[in-house]
């Protein structure tokens, strides 16, 4: 892609609306733009970025076997009076009416519905467990909503959904998404900590949140240090191993402020491993048996012929904080840097503007090399100075340059990740560094 062909509205001045850095810098670099409050649009490079961290977050998802759907928006208020939770989940829906009068919701999440389509299609236990998910647009009118997609009223999350025949197998299917949280924030290039959390209006009495650590986060939390150092690589997909990483993180103590104790703390946790610092919730687990399958009948014949009410867990992530959220965690010194597996572009080349349009011409020539290898590629071919064009790119935080200036000649061209040393390297080098 060419800077000067793409969509993408950098602005100079810092947007006074925005709190947080990844708020600011998410409009400067024209990667989403407001449409009303806490609603956006998502424009070509906060897009592309998002449909990566998408990608990451079904992969895991299919990793463990959850299978995908697709689920409306919109839903018929009648399952979410069966469910009773109609009138409990107050202000938060935006509740509609269609032109027969129908009551209709815009979902801010799918509990109801797929324990209506589970009930509808599943009669027996031999088709358990199941876990579903769907990668979907929810609303929640957020009393305020703030700081851009971290806290919006629109936003996109995965949400999936577990049907198991009784508890010890529903725990085991809680166990799994917990092993594909874990794995995907990696992926993400985060370091996630599971921490034990309350239910709030989606019930149950079982409940991890997964944060990563956040000066600028809205979750306070109290955690053992050593919960960093639980080795996720040695864990397996299978019953007794899942069972043991969950015992392992269990030893530790760590918890967001809603369930915080001092004295559990110091009784728990030794000073010297004391972590008291803020985070981000990218993702939330819950296990809460039948508290939907009951009220909306959801049951199958068991083993012995009796009828059971299927026992649920639901597990979101989300997708769209995602994208602030790795903003915040990796953005230092006044520059950014995206990890490698959701960046919007593999590397950009930065030639130096000249009358003879020299430098130009050898990006142009790079670049067509470098897409012929099957790298993503940005040519940064805008009309500026090499100072501007290196401010914009530290915002922009492509993780690799490739610098046509004074010192870039002959073979030798000037390669540098953003955080490093550059070093002068041959074509054939970088094009392996970028493979790699
Ligand atoms: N039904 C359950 C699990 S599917 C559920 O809705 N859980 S949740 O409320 O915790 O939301 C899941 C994830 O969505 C959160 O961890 C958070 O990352 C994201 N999320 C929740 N509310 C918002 C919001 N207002 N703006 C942006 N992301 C949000």
């Amino acid at each position: 892609m060419l800077l000067s062909k793409l969509f993408i509205p950098i602005t100079k001045d810092l947007p006074s609306e925005a709190k947080i850095k990844s708020h600011q810098l998410m409009l400067q670099t024209g990667m989403i733009k407001q449409s009303s409050a806490g609603i956006y649009s998502w424009l070509p490079l906060g897009f592309k970025i998002m449909k990566k961290i998408e990608k990451i977050v079904r992969e895991e998802q299919d990793n463990i076997g959850a299978q995908e759907i697709l689920m409306p928006t919109i839903q018929s208020a009648d399952i979410w009076k069966e469910s009773g939770r109609y009138d409990d989940y107050g202000e938060e829906m935006l509740r509609i009416s269609d032109r027969q009068n129908r009551e209709m919701l815009y979902g801010p999440t799918n509990e109801e519905q797929i324990t209506e389509i589970f009930r509808s299609s599943v009669k027996s236990y031999k088709l358990l467990p199941q876990i579903l998910y769907h990668i979907q647009w929810k609303f929640r009118d957020e009393l305020r909503p703030r700081f851009g997609v971290m806290r919006c009223r629109e936003f996109f999350m995965k949400d999936a959904y577990s049907f198991d025949l009784n508890e010890s197998e529903a725990v085991h299917s809680y166990n799994r998404m917990f092993y594909a949280y874990l794995k995907t924030f990696q992926k993400l290039g985060l370091k996630s900590i599971p921490m034990k959390a309350d239910t709030g209006p989606i019930g149950g009495d079982l409940s991890h949140e997964f944060i990563i650590l956040a000066e600028t986060g809205e979750s306070k939390i109290y955690a053992d240090k050593r919960i960093f150092d639980v080795p996720i690589e040695n864990y397996k997909n299978d019953m007794i191993s899942l069972k043991k990483m969950r015992d392992d993180f269990s030893k530790f103590y760590a918890v967001t402020d809603d369930k915080f104790k001092q004295k559990d703390f110091n009784d728990n946790v030794k000073k010297s491993n004391q972590l008291q610092t803020k985070g981000i919730e990218v993702g939330h687990i819950f296990y809460f048996g039948d508290k939907y399958s009951k009220p909306m009948n959801c049951a199958v014949d068991g083993k012995d012929g009796k009828k059971t009410f299927v026992k649920m867990g639901s597990y979101g992530i989300g997708v769209s904080r995602l994208v602030a959220a790795i903003i915040e965690a990796k953005y230092v010194n006044k520059k950014m840097k995206w990890p490698k597996s959701v960046s919007p572009f593999d590397v950009v080349i930065i030639p130096s503007v000249t009358k003879d349009k020299k430098n130009l011409e050898r990006g142009m020539k790079i670049y067509s090399e470098l897409k012929k290898q099957g790298i993503d590629v940005l040519l940064d071919d805008v009309d500026e100075n090499l100072a501007n064009k290196f401010n914009k790119h530290d915002l922009l935080g492509i993780p690799f340059q490739i610098i046509l200036g004074s010192k870039s000649e002959g073979n030798k061209i000037e390669f540098k990740e953003i955080d490093k040393e550059s070093q002068l390297i041959e074509i054939k080098k970088i094009i392996n560094t970028l493979k790699n």
